[in-house]
């Protein structure tokens, strides 16, 4: 299927950024070795590869407004905004582990229209618009049709050490860990997003997210058939940071497990 203008523009902002990453995971091999550490060099990558997303993005769409990870937000009062994250699993980055992505989603009157996530290693392609569909690599996804929950993968995140969800996350990955055939904690959130909407997980729930970490990801998810919502159904997840993903079954069951009380313990006073 021919990529239409917008998402061509997103595709090259992607890419270049992804170059752009490519090579400085080369070199964070290297630097694992050195007492420093990979760190501030990790820092300067995000940052270049926000740069050339940004750069890339306002040259071929002037005056949008932006909200990025690493530079905020950027208003100028358009009826557009991009929603980007140059460098999505930066953990995984630093440590020399291969799985992290660009993410670029544009946001148009308030509506997520299109978005497109990046894996410069696998060089796989996650692109969706709204209303027609979502393609890996140009070839057309559907969520998997797998209903059984205790055959499904599901893929999560765990919170840091110092956060208090870490506990309630816990709690709920037990519960949800003795239902089903697997659980990923992969550390990339758009990638998580991307899989589920390729069929090869089949849920994801996370918590702590930010807008940029999911944007791009809900439409895509969303164009190839699936479910992508707040666990709590009067709740935002753009304002929550936390978001249950499957095909219509898997979601559903996924949601009303995140939905179960918590033991006493663990319950806000
Ligand atoms: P990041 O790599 O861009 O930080 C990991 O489970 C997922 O959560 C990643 O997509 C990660 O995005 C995201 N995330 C958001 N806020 C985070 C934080 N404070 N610490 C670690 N990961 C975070
Ligand atoms: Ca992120």
């Amino acid at each position: 299927m021919a990529r239409s203008a917008l998402i061509n523009v997103m595709v090259t902002a992607a890419t270049k950024a992804g170059r752009s990453l490519t090579r400085d995971f080369n070199e964070v091999e290297n630097l694992q070795i050195s007492i420093k550490g990979p760190g501030d060099f990790v820092s300067q990558a995000d940052l270049k590869a926000e740069k050339t997303l940004r750069e890339a993005l306002n040259k071929a769409r002037p005056g949008y407004s932006f909200l990025m990870e690493e530079g905020g937000l950027i208003d100028t009062g358009s009826d557009h905004r991009w929603i980007i994250d140059p460098l999505d699993g930066t953990t995984n980055f630093l440590h020399s582990n291969p799985f992290f992505a660009v993410s670029v989603a544009l946001e148009s009157h308030g509506q997520l229209v299109a978005g497109v996530i990046y894996d410069p290693i696998s060089e796989e392609l996650f692109t969706a618009e709204r209303g027609r569909g979502a393609f890996v690599n140009d070839r057309r996804m559907r969520v998997a049709a797998r209903t059984g929950f205790d055959e499904s993968v599901i893929a999560t995140g765990i919170p840091a050490l110092n956060k208090t969800e870490h506990a309630v996350a816990l709690a709920r990955q037990r519960d949800i860990m003795s239902r089903v055939a697997g659980i990923r904690a992969t550390g990339s959130a758009a990638l998580n997003l991307a899989y589920v909407a390729a069929g090869r997980f089949d849920g994801y729930y996370e918590t702590g997210l930010s807008p940029w970490d999911m944007a791009a990801g809900l439409l895509i998810v969303r164009e190839a058939g699936g479910f992508v919502t707040e666990p709590d159904p009067d709740a935002s997840m753009y304002e929550t940071g936390s978001l249950v993903a499957g095909n219509e079954i898997i979601h559903g069951k996924l949601r009303h497990l995140l939905n179960k009380p918590l033991p006493e313990a663990l319950q806000k006073k």
